[in-house]
């Protein structure tokens, strides 16, 4: 008998043999005699592809029979690892969710655009930042399914006509561009489970639409060059992540995202149902930053002028659906999208825009009466010099729930960067503390951590259960336990240290410590503070007796991390760390004491050999500056020790490790905005003049170069605080001088961070979104 069953490829050696040598054969189209590495590597992942489609098939066919409510995570950034479709924190952080609704079983999809260039890479030329385009489909992408008949066309420009409709007036919309979006498939599974869901990325492709005009006219070649230039829609992440330029091809990329996402998502929601009543039970839509907020407006469109919905009802409907979470603190940084731009662009949805805005502030006066500065501060449309939409406003006024990052972040939202809406709605703002997840950063990328793990535990269930990771507490004092662990970390090192010398020509001591800080390079992250911070070390050991030389702890200080393309600051703060390294690493006088190396093109795959070997990494950020930082977290999984501000998710880190396992220092979120006040008045130590008065004499070079960098933090001008928080910078790195060359002391500290770290996994930060904020349940595939 013939069962469904036995088309199930299996997963043993042998199959597995087997399954490779036929896509050799069949789908690279070599012989199986005469293959090389990197064909191996693509029938092999064919092979394992073959399986994701297998269990993805059964995912989807079991939610499409048993309906759960899904979660669609709308997000215009994921830094998968080779794919770098994606910035720095958010990027990763909407990877690790994506791991996480996964495993956890949730009935959820990922959607994105699949851009052919992701982040550049970065290389470095005599200490300067080059961008190289990081063209990453060129030996094709095994891991993707291309999807040629789920497409959708995407409109744009034009005009809005009005139409009567039985004999009542509406406004239509007369697109005059449309693009084609072809969907393309990432299967994402789950750990422990069969559950695979999907993360689905649109390209843009010149629309089959024909463009009669030009043909009639004869421009026949006109009219290809013009089809070519739709498909460049999709083409480039923007390389920043902070500053919007207002640029219409961004623009052109959301609302691309967004159109093509909705359509896809109704159109799946009316296979199954005929109601638009039923959208909120069935569909959460989830607004990761607001970067895909145009959903807003589209979803409107769609129903009022599409689906004919009245528009009250509609509204109603909309705002049962969506959930926010911003990842930004200051409300400098929030996204504005002159109107001019989006009137031209999307003139239908301009208006849309104004209505929302209009009804909100009818019913905004009715609460808060004519206080109209502050109606002013919350509408939708800024009326400044440049006239804008504020895309955080709208997306709050139209979501259910809004998120924070920390619980740090959250109430910054609360008292300043949306008090007023606080102030309005204070029951739609919550916080969900980010997390990582264990998955790829210790189980991936640090495999003799994990069986250690594993080993000490008696299971491998923290894999799937990080509070289980607190069961480390039991063995702090085991010794035997602590030896292990040493080794583990040695480990690491060497396989860093190696990495290093590579990359630099540096050879690096595994004696000493390895303090890293790997992330974008910012002036809020105060990387600068670092490199001061290297300078006076390396200027007290000049200045040091040759005999008190033996005492100091060695340090190899390693930092990573890209610019924006358009930062000139951020440009600057990496040519002085190699300007800094060049000449401490080639002072022989200072030897194995003191390294200072760069580590060029931070990404995902960098960072998976990095943090595994780090001892001590920095979180610098002025407190009230970081909305959670998320890289700590995985230090603090690997057992490194932090040395942070309280800044972000730190605070609830210093909640679950105890404040005694870490080096904490700097001005308090409280105290930041009193020492902003008082600007040239504050204390800032000599220490710190010396060393900045080092860098502005050329000690270290190119003296005219790193001049605007140097006012960047003179006093009255230093809006980060390096100056006055230098002092405890110093005493906090003093005192992780101090337990360092207390092996067992810094053993367990490092010990009691990783059995700390539970909290901080995404798979409770999921739970707590799918509870709270979603309202979908788990929905496990059979079989
Ligand atoms: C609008 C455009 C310029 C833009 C593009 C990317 C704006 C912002 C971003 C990305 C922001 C970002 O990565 N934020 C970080 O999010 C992490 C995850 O929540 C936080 O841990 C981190 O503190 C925050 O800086």
């Amino acid at each position: 008998m013939f069962s469904l069953m036995d088309g199930f490829l299996k997963n043993d050696p042998f199959s597995l043999q087997k399954d490779i040598l036929h896509h050799v054969e069949y789908t690279v189209a070599r012989s199986r005699f005469n293959f090389d590495d990197y064909e191996a590597y693509q029938a092999l992942s064919h092979s394992v592809r073959d399986r994701l489609i297998e269990r993805w098939h059964d995912t989807h066919t079991y939610f499409k029979r048993t309906k759960p409510k899904r979660l669609y995570f709308l997000s215009l950034e994921f830094l998968m690892g080779d794919a770098a479709l994606g910035n720095g924190g958010l990027a990763r952080f909407s990877a690790c969710q994506m791991d996480s609704l996964a495993t956890l079983d949730y009935p959820a999809w990922g959607y994105g655009l699949r851009y052919e260039y992701g982040l550049f890479r970065q290389i470095i030329v005599d200490g300067f930042q080059h961008e190289q385009p990081d063209y990453w489909l060129n030996f094709g992408n095994p891991w993707e399914i291309e999807r040629i008949h789920v497409t959708y066309e995407v409109k744009f420009y034009g005009t809005v006509e009005d139409v009567d409709r039985n004999g009542e007036k509406h406004e239509v919309w007369i697109p005059g561009e449309t693009v084609e979006a072809v969907a393309y498939d990432n299967p994402i599974p789950g750990y422990g489970t069969r559950n695979t869901i999907n993360l689905r990325l649109w390209a843009a492709k010149p629309s089959n639409h024909f463009d009669l005009e030009a043909y009639n006219t004869g421009d026949y070649i006109n009219s290809i060059v013009n089809r070519q230039r739709t498909e460049s829609i999709s083409n480039v992440l923007y390389p920043d992540d902070r500053s919007h330029q207002g640029k219409e091809m961004r623009l052109k990329q959301q609302y691309f995202f967004v159109s093509a996402s909705l359509q896809d998502i109704i159109r799946r929601f009316k296979e199954a149902h005929n109601n638009f009543d039923e959208l909120p039970e069935k569909v959460a839509l989830h607004l990761n930053d607001t970067h895909p907020s145009l959903s807003i407006a589209e979803i409107m469109r769609i129903l009022v002028d599409e689906e004919q919905l009245d528009w009250n009802k509609a509204w109603n409907i909309v705002c049962k659906i969506f959930s926010f979470t911003t990842h930004t603190v200051v409300a400098e940084g929030l996204e504005k999208i002159p109107t001019d731009l989006l009137g031209s662009l999307l003139p239908r949805h301009l208006q849309i825009l104004y209505k929302i805005n209009s009804n909100f502030m009818e019913e905004l006066k009715k609460r808060i009466g004519l206080d109209y500065n502050r109606l002013s501060r919350m509408s939708i449309v800024e009326e400044g010099a440049v006239k804008s939409i504020r895309m955080a406003n709208l997306s709050i006024i139209c979501s259910h729930t809004v998120n924070g990052v920390s619980k740090l972040h959250s109430d910054t939202l609360k008292m300043r960067t949306f008090k007023d809406f606080y102030e309005l709605w204070p029951e739609k703002f919550q916080y969900t503390t980010n997390g990582v997840t264990q998955r790829r950063w210790i189980v991936v990328s640090n495999p003799s951590l994990c069986a250690l793990l594993s080993k000490w535990l008696g299971t491998e269930a923290w894999i799937r259960n990080a509070d289980l990771l607190t069961g480390l507490r039991d063995h702090v004092d085991n010794t035997g336990f602590r030896h292990e662990w040493k080794m583990v970390k040695r480990l690491n090192k060497m396989r860093l240290a190696e990495y290093i010398e590579t990359m630099s020509g540096v050879k690096v001591s595994l004696d000493a410590m390895f303090d890293v800080q790997v992330k974008r390079i910012h002036e809020y992250k105060r990387q600068l503070l670092n490199i001061f911070g290297i300078i006076h070390r390396y200027d007290c050991l000049k200045n040091m007796d040759k005999n008190d030389r033996t005492k100091v702890v060695p340090r190899v200080c390693i930092i990573g991390g890209k610019a924006a393309p358009g930062y000139e600051i951020a440009k600057k703060i990496i040519k002085l760390c190699h300007a800094v390294a060049e000449k401490i690493n080639n002072d022989a006088d200072i030897g194995d004491l003191l390294k200072l190396v760069f580590i060029p093109d931070y990404n995902v795959s960098v960072a998976e050999m990095v943090i595994p070997g780090a001892d001590l990494s920095q979180h610098l950020s002025t407190a009230g500056h970081e909305a959670s930082g998320t890289g700590s977290m995985k230090f603090l999984m690997n057992g490194c020790l932090l040395l942070a501000t309280a800044d972000g998710s730190t605070v609830e880190i210093i909640e679950e490790i105890g404040s005694d396992n870490l080096f904490l220092f700097g001005a308090k979120v409280q105290e930041v905005a009193e020492l902003r006040e008082k600007g040239g008045a504050l204390k800032v130590p000599l220490q710190f003049a010396r060393v900045l008065r080092m860098v502005r004499d050329g000690y270290f070079g190119d003296k005219d170069y790193f001049k605007s960098l140097c006012d960047t933090v003179e006093v009255g001008n230093d809006f980060y605080l390096l100056g006055s928080d230098f002092g405890s910078y110093l005493e906090a790195q003093a005192a992780a001088d101090k337990a360092f060359v207390e092996p067992e002391k810094w053993t367990k500290m490092s010990i009691l961070s990783a059995a700390g770290s539970g909290r901080f996994s995404s798979d409770r930060t999921i739970r707590e979104y799918a509870e709270r904020t979603w309202k979908i349940d788990p929905c496990q595939c059979p079989f």
